[in-house]
């Protein structure tokens, strides 16, 4: 294996190239490599050293592998002060991406060139850390405050033009950054220039740093890194540098050892995980060029508004030409808001409505389509009919997808002669918006049709999760259990209002009763007539949802559900008919209500998502636990720096869980079965994450 970093000396410039794949990452080897090349190049009497990356980047950061393990060789934040310090000139020449420990070691270095394309950041808040190796040190002092604070907290990308007005970077030139970079060292020594250590540069003046910290804790909605990072930026200019660089670094190891870093970083690994799927190793996904759409209401024209952004021709069907017409509109006031925020240009905005859109009433236009996402209603006669007739049309090996969110796709995949081709695609509202893609897979579901579901997913840059057949695949089934928990506690006593609370409290993008107004209170009283007839006794359903549909409160849409919606309005106030009607219900099935502390409304609702989790897991409906947490991260605004519900529930501690389900059992033993895997893995003394090693 080759060394990770190579030394060269030509005449008097030395030059350290980084060979770390796929992404130069900062790991024990190339750390080495580093401390021990500029001694090198010292002892070698070079002038100048240069620093590059081989391969698709400069060093995309700190190795997050190392994250959590006992530290080993030397430090960043040390390799960073040595380069600075270094008598030689040096100079960083950056291509692909120099994030995060990347970047801090191109700010240690004296003169910073890059190739127009290169792109920087300190995404280290994104990973539930800040940065650690000087970026909240010398930042400040090269950019200023307003610039730091932005970079730092948002942790976002930026281009090399943007780093070159802000003063990141010296210069902007095409071509190899070998070149380029030992150009630049070159005119630099030939000018004379001097070393240019960022360390020694004034500090900005003072501000009123506890007001940006409070502003970005509350913007972080329990998130701790980016505010964290703002008493480091504090630091550079309240503290002499060096005192500054021992600040972060306490700061820095504070986050590391705390449980959002871990959540954080086992959101990026699964993010990446979730679409490699043992079982999807060189199967190769069929053509996908053209996509037939049926029904364009929200989830259609979402979903035809996410296929043309990403490329794809579409044929939007219909059942009347009032209708496609109608479809036509959303799928336009989709677009114009991505051409609103610069997302595509006018002409693209008139391809996509134009060119690269078809609309039709007729089956026939979807002869030639690829692949064909249903979406009309969430009925299975209606499905059955849609699927009977994409059957006879279709072309053999297109792709026919339903985007059902419940129904059974095996007893869709029934109705056709091609049971192999037959996928479930749910996609989730907005679909042109919202990530995650459940690719749900039926018993008789051909390989490389799952392998087209999750290509179309990567086309359309979702986090695609495969999901096997049962009610509510993963997400929605999950869902249902959580909610039903609520639910039960609204029965009990608690208020649709302290829930939501309670949940946001803890990180959730929005609570489980502002999410059903969202989505449509008719969804679930649909879903709760279809499974009356099959329920069991024991089951304890609330009727006054029922009640609110009966009056025909739909929630957002008509502008009243459990909160009332002011037009023009997205945040509602509580709808003041809801408590009236809870108490009716409580009445009539004899309950005496009792309070709720936000905390146990918490600790029962988490329970009884780990369990249906733990179950959905046990059954293989997910694959993997990591599963389970992509689609409550994507889909459900599970906060990120949780990691999902399972990383979650290791980090409780699954025996915690388990007595919590066995006390609220006695309550109400038939909702609150233990999952047997979660049993399982307590017997064991295992953990989630130990599963998700094992499938990987
Ligand atoms: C830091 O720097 C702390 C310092 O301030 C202080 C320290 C004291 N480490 O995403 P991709 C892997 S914190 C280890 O698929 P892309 C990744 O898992 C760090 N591995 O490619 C994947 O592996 P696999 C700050 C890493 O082209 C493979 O590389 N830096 C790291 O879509 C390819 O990645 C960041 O937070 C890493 N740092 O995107 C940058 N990065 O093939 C995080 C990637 O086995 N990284 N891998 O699945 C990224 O944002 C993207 O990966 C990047 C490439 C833009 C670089």
């Amino acid at each position: 294996m080759p060394d990770a970093i190579g030394y060269e000396l030509l005449g008097d410039i030395a030059v350290l190239k980084a060979q770390n794949p796929p992404v130069n990452a900062l790991g024990y080897d190339v750390r080495t490599g580093l401390m021990d090349g500029i001694a090198r190049a010292e002892a070698d009497g070079a002038r100048a050293v240069l620093i590059y990356g081989e391969g698709r980047t400069y060093f995309a950061g700190a190795d997050i592998r190392e994250f959590g393990k006992p530290p080993r060789g030397p430090a960043l934040p040390d390799i960073c002060d040595r380069i600075e310090s270094s008598p030689l000139l040096v100079v960083s020449a950056l291509h692909g991406t120099a994030l995060g420990g990347g970047l801090e070691m191109a700010l240690a270095s004296h003169y910073r060139i890059a190739v127009p394309g290169a792109r920087m950041g300190l995404p280290e808040v994104l990973i539930g850390v800040m940065p650690g190796a000087g970026g909240t040190q010398r930042l400040p002092r090269l950019v200023g405050l307003d610039a730091t604070f932005d970079l730092v907290t948002s942790g976002r990308q930026f281009g090399a033009a943007e780093a070159l007005e802000l003063g990141v970077i010296d210069r902007v030139k095409d071509g190899p950054p070998r070149e380029i970079g030992l150009a630049y060292a070159r005119e630099l020594l030939d000018s004379g220039a001097a070393r240019r250590p960022i360390s020694e540069m004034p500090a900005p003046a003072a501000i009123d740093f506890d007001a940006v910290y409070d502003t970005v804790l509350k913007k972080g909605r329990g998130a701790i890194s980016a505010a964290t990072a703002v008493r480091g930026i504090q630091a550079s200019v309240e503290l002499p540098f060096a005192e500054g660089m021992k600040r972060e670094r306490e700061l820095f190891m504070e986050l590391m050892a705390s449980d959002q870093r871990q959540g954080m970083i086992h959101a990026f690994f699964s993010e990446r995980a979730v679409g490699k799927l043992p079982e999807l190793k060189g199967v190769e996904p069929r053509e996908l060029n053209a996509i037939g759409v049926i029904g364009g209401g929200t989830m259609g024209a979402g979903i035809a508004t996410a296929a043309l952004l990403s490329g794809l021709n579409v044929t939007m069907l219909e059942m009347t030409a009032l209708a496609a017409e109608a479809a036509k509109g959303r799928i336009e006031g989709n677009l114009s808001g991505a051409l609103k925020r610069g997302k595509i240009s006018q002409a693209k905005f008139d391809d996509l409505t134009g060119k690269a859109l078809t609309l039709s009433t007729d089956y026939d236009a979807l002869k030639e389509a690829d692949l064909v996402v249903e979406a009309v209603f969430e009925d299975m006669d209606v499905k059955k009919t849609v699927f009977t007739k994409l059957d006879a049309v279709c072309k053999p090996g297109a792709v026919l997808a339903t985007n059902t969110s419940y129904l059974d796709v095996n007893e869709i995949a029934a109705v056709t002669s091609r049971p192999g081709d037959v996928i479930g695609l749910h996609f989730f509202s907005p679909a042109h918006v919202m990530k995650l893609l459940e690719v749900v897979v039926a018993d008789k579901t051909a390989p490389d049709v799952v392998a087209t579901g999750f290509a179309l997913g990567k086309i359309m840059k979702k986090v695609s999760v495969r999901a096997g057949v049962c009610d509510g695949f993963i997400g929605n089934r999950i869902l249902s259990a959580y909610r039903a928990c609520a639910d039960h506690m609204i029965l009990d006593g608690a208020s649709p209002y302290q829930i939501d609370k309670a949940l946001v409290g803890f990180g959730f993008a929005m609570g489980p009763y502002a999410v059903a107004d969202l989505a449509g209170l008719d969804i679930g009283w649909a879903v709760r007539k279809r499974l009356a007839p099959t329920r069991d006794a024991r089951e304890r359903v609330p009727s006054y949802p029922d009640q609110l549909c009966e009056d025909g409160h739909f929630g957002q849409k008509t502008g009243k559900g459990y909160y009332v919606y002011e037009a023009g309005k997205r945040a509602g106030v509580p709808n003041p008919d809801v408590p009236g009607l809870i108490d009716a219900n409580r009445a009539e099935l004899g309950i005496t209500p009792r309070d709720f502390s936000d905390e146990e409304i918490v600790r029962r609702y988490m329970a009884a998502m780990v369990n249906e989790a733990a179950r959905v897991v046990g059954e293989g409906i997910a694959r993997r636990p990591l599963d389970v947490d992509m689609t409550l991260l994507f889909g459900y605004g599970f906060p990120r720096y949780r990691g999902g519900p399972l990383k979650w529930a290791d980090m409780v501690g699954l025996d915690t869980l388990l007595a919590d389900i066995k006390t609220y059992a006695s309550e109400d033993s038939y909702f609150w079965q233990p999952a047997p895997l979660l049993e399982q893995l307590v017997a064991e003394g295992r953990s989630f994450d130990d599963l998700n090693k094992e499938a990987s």
